[in-house]
């Protein structure tokens, strides 16, 4: 059997890692920068999600052979005029805090009737340090007043996308890789991929 082509992507968080793996894990050897100790951190300096994804797609590829996918992607609130966005993951002050950054955003939306909100990623597909392509994708729900679930990560115990009366981290990988912002992004990346690359 041939081995699977490598696919890196560009990100430490282990919750996207494996929710791209068990998308495309049967098509792509899915690794991630944590097997690669004598990666750059890259820092995002970028005020969009495409501005982020670029420079982790392209930093990450500069160190190594072939394709490298990043996913920039955060929590859109319309009643917060777009915020947290780019700042998703600092939103509570501390960079990956999600029970802080959960927290801030409870507060933030305390007495808010308007709970509309969507989750955004973009993914930029690079190689030797030069991006080819990217892709967007977004799931439309609301913003709840209280977290439930304890599946998923990030701001998924808030969210419920729109069709549905549970939270991501109530529905689970199997219902949220089906309809998420990064499943509608990764769908794109890949055909992507087995299209003009992997034949
Ligand atoms: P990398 O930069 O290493 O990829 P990161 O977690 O810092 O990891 P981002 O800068 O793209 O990634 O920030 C993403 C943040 O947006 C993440 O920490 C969550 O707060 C939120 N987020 C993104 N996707 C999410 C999802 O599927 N469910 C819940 N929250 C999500």
């Amino acid at each position: 059997m041939q081995p699977l082509p490598r696919l890196i992507i560009a990100t430490r968080n282990a919750h996207k890692t494996a929710e791209i793996r068990a998308m495309i894990g049967d098509h792509f050897e899915v690794l991630d920068a944590t097997a690669f100790p004598d990666f750059p951190e890259i820092e995002e300096t970028g005020s969009t999600f495409l501005e982020n994804a670029r420079l982790k797609a392209e930093g990450i590829s500069r160190c190594v052979e072939g394709w490298v996918l990043s996913d920039d992607s955060g929590l859109e609130v319309d009643a917060l005029g777009g915020a947290p966005g780019v700042w998703s993951s600092s939103f509570g002050g501390e960079e990956g805090n999600h029970a802080k950054n959960n927290a801030r955003l409870l507060a933030e939306m305390t007495g808010k009737t308007q709970r509309d909100a969507r989750f955004r990623c973009t993914m930029v597909l690079a190689k030797g340090g030069v991006e080819h392509t990217n892709f967007s994708g977004t799931v439309e729900g609301r913003i709840i007043d209280a977290v439930r679930g304890v599946l998923g990560f990030g701001y998924d115990p808030l969210f419920i996308p729109v069709g549905y009366e549970e939270t991501f981290a109530e529905l689970g990988d199997e219902v949220k890789n089906r309809l998420s912002h990064r499943a509608r992004a990764l769908a794109q990346a890949s055909d992507f991929l087995k299209c003009n690359y992997l034949k």
